[in-house]
């Protein structure tokens, strides 16, 4: 396949990009149409990477409203309300609404998901639906799995076995929840024993951390100095962080300096912690939202995911990550047109380094041949005129076409 003239990353010079056995065989500005079998012609058109949700929860998706609405909009209203509708779950439930959603967000240009299961359930049934899950998706979506504490490690009964257990299962990471611990010192023991579970089973590391407005959260700086004196460094993540948000500048600062040293990832969540966040403030109002702007000058690698699409935690949700990176860069003070132009890295290449699937991942010559193209010239337009996505391709095969928009109008002037 032969894909003609397009801007690839905003770049002002058209390209041809050649396609063969699923790789980039050759990207120049000119390639002879006789070296391929289908050309397309794209004239003028926007070739990006695919875009990476590096942070949603599969398990509870679509579960919007069972067996009640989170009314008040808060995070342990949400976790009450999933604890209930978790009794419910069959692995047929979970299968297919993980499925549904799988689909929605490739059919928006996902190929990458990092999805969080709770495993504080002795049967694991979520677990093991999103392990067939994951296996079944492969040829559409890149599916990584946590194991995922929501109701505690060392707070709840046989937390630390049922971890291990899924481990042993076959996760990709270990995730952790030290804010929702009984106290603190559980939260400090339960980020020790998650990195010792992921060395032992050579796992990823990535926790829920500090997502409170508790301005006195200190499970960051635990587990930054675990990652750094461990060596796990970049295999660890930390998503959430929102007490960064409530912490005074003095303390945020001192706290940079690690959480460089450490290489430590995070992940924000716009959407949900936007809307679960300071719940319990009047006015001043907290907004909820990592200091993103900060640690992306101080060199931390920060990418946004979904977290949830229509559960107890978030109402809404349609797996479209434009929707996301457009509140995360508004709320982030990130907008200048440069910025707003690069942009897409924060649901893209920096996520594609949280998850470590760097080798599959980017536009260049011995790559598998996966991106996106939209019916746009570049990225600022995208995001501000949500032109079509005309085709996601993954190792040379495209997984969805779209056709352009063709809206009727009768505007006439007098
Ligand atoms: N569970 C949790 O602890 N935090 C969240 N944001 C979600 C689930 C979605
Ligand atoms: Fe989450």
């Amino acid at each position: 396949m032969l894909i003609k003239q397009v801007h690839i990353e905003n770049n002002v010079t058209k390209k041809d990009i050649l396609v063969a056995d699923g790789k980039i065989k050759a990207i120049s500005e000119h390639i002879d149409e006789k070296q391929a079998d289908d050309v397309l012609d794209l004239d003028g058109k926007l070739v990006i990477p695919p875009f990476v949700d590096s942070h949603v929860h599969l398990d509870s998706t679509l579960t919007a409203g069972e067996p009640e609405w989170n009314e008040s909009g808060t995070l342990f209203d949400g976790i009450n309300i999933w604890s209930k509708r978790k009794q419910m779950l069959t692995q047929a439930d979970v299968k297919n609404r993980a499925i549904k959603t799988l689909k929605k967000q490739a059919s928006h240009g996902i190929q990458f998901v990092r999805s969080h299961v709770d495993v504080t359930d002795p049967t694991f049934t979520a677990l093991k639906a999103l392990l067939e899950v994951r296996a079944e998706v492969a040829d559409f979506i890149d599916l990584q799995l946590v194991a995922f504490p929501q109701e505690g490690i060392l707070s709840f009964p046989n937390g630390k076995e049922l971890m291990e257990e899924a481990a042993k299962m076959g996760v990709d990471a270990i995730g952790g929840i030290p804010h929702y611990e009984f106290n603190q010192y559980y939260g400090r023991d339960s980020l020790t024993f998650l990195m010792n579970l992921a060395k032992k089973y050579n796992k990823l590391v990535d926790v829920h951390c500090d997502e409170i407005d508790d301005p006195n959260a200190r499970n960051l700086e635990v587990l930054a100095t675990l990652a750094y004196e461990s060596g796990m460094k970049d295999k660890v993540t930390a998503s959430h962080t929102v007490s960064l948000a409530s912490v005074n500048d003095a303390y945020a600062y001192k706290l940079m300096r690690l959480l460089e040293m450490s290489q430590i990832n995070m992940v924000a969540n716009p959407l949900v912690n936007m809307h679960l966040g300071g719940r319990f403030d009047t006015y001043p109002k907290r907004r909820g939202l990592t200091r993103v702007k900060e640690l992306l000058e101080n060199h931390v690698n920060v990418s946004f995911g979904e977290d949830d699409v229509k559960d107890p935690w978030y109402p809404m949700g349609n797996g479209n990550m434009l929707d996301v990176l457009y509140v995360g860069i508004l709320a982030s003070g990130l907008m200048g047109y440069h910025q707003i132009l690069d942009s897409y890295q924060l649901i893209g290449a920096n996520g594609a380094k949280t998850l470590h699937v760097n080798d599959k991942y980017g536009i260049e010559v011995g790559k598998p041949a996966s991106f996106l193209v939209f019916d746009t010239d570049n990225f600022y337009n995208e995001l501000n005129e949500r032109k079509t996505m005309l085709y996601s391709i993954k190792d040379g095969k495209v997984l969805v076409k779209n056709h352009p928009e063709m809206a009727e109008t009768h505007l006439k002037l007098k």
